[in-house]
């Protein structure tokens, strides 16, 4: 339709329809993610954006996508709240010549034609340097650490989990005491904080898989009368605004980034395919890190 003036669009043709399957709303992370899709895949930069929440639950993840595969969107994009089980529903979109973008968290499959590319941190390296940090800041001593992992499944608990592991397991001082998950949520962190320290009365560090974690860990230690930050030490992922804040103010000793502005980069992905171009396999997002003098300078320029 060349004749047409379209408010849609700088390119003057038809918006590229995009469904988006997102986890959820679980965290402060999970938030920023969202708006960053959202306002960059916008009808303004040519996109037909349709966008589900599947509440952490894979079954919806998975209706999300067949939906989009019966529209006939021209690409879909998810982010997988579990690592496995997914190899059914991306081969019908295969089949429907539909290409998957994932964003911020892997699948695990043996088969990598089901998917485009993957863009999203190396959650590994991720863990590896918190533990790395709590070895050479705290590990100079006997400490015992509790961890409050992520969603069971998922590929950045796993990971995550994995790192701090391997960073920590040549440091004769650190013994993991208690790990259990809180889902990524401030209520599930705190709910398991509560737990931890009813069991054990001597809990030097917590390493939380992500700030809301750590923050909820913040409310269960104040609550059974000991100071963050001093008395137990905490250590998290993400770099959000509520959690460098309570690193500026003594509460979090060390946070690990994990940027979650992911959309202007799916939108050029999306650009590239559909110009006919190739995207490389993997592309890794680079990640800060922060103290509390750190954290105390960056806050007024954080987006998120
Ligand atoms: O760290 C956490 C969120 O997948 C990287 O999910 C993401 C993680 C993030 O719930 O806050």
């Amino acid at each position: 339709d060349p004749g047409s003036t379209s408010s849609e669009g700088s390119s003057g043709g038809d918006a590229i329809s995009v469904g988006f399957s997102q986890v959820g709303a679980e965290s402060g992370w999970r938030a920023a993610n969202t708006k960053s899709i959202q306002d960059t895949l916008t009808k303004d930069a040519g996109f037909d954006l349709k966008f589900s929440d599947a509440q952490q639950k894979q079954e919806n993840q998975i209706q999300a996508i067949r939906s989009y595969i019966a529209q006939g969107v021209q690409y879909i994009a998810f982010s997988p709240v579990v690592e496995t089980g997914w190899d059914a529903v991306l081969q019908e979109a295969k089949a429907a010549n539909i290409p998957v973008i994932l964003t911020d968290r892997a699948v695990d499959t043996a088969d990598t034609s089901l998917y485009v590319t993957f863009i999203g941190s190396d959650f590994v390296e991720e863990g590896k340097r918190v533990g790395q940090w709590v070895s050479d800041n705290l590990g100079t001593e006997p400490i015992n650490v509790v961890e409050l992992q992520g969603t069971t499944g998922s590929a950045p608990a796993i990971d995550r989990k994995q790192g701090f592991e391997d960073a920590t397991k040549d440091n004769a001082n650190i013994k993991i005491i208690a790990s259990q998950t809180g889902d990524f949520t401030r209520d599930g962190g705190k709910k398991v904080m509560e737990g931890f320290l009813q069991a054990n009365p001597d809990i030097d560090v917590v390493y939380a898989h992500n700030d809301d974690m750590g923050l909820g860990a913040i409310e269960a230690i104040e609550a059974a009368g000991k100071k963050p930050g001093v008395d137990i030490k905490i250590v998290t992922i993400d770099g959000v605004k509520d959690g460098m804040t309570a690193l500026a103010d003594g509460k979090i000793n060390y946070i690990v980034e994990c940027n979650p502005l992911l959309g202007p980069d799916l939108a050029k992905i999306i650009k590239t395919l559909h110009d006919g171009g190739t995207v490389e396999p993997r592309i890794v997002t680079q990640d800060g890190a922060f103290d509390q003098e750190q954290a105390k300078a960056a806050l007024p320029d954080r987006q998120y």
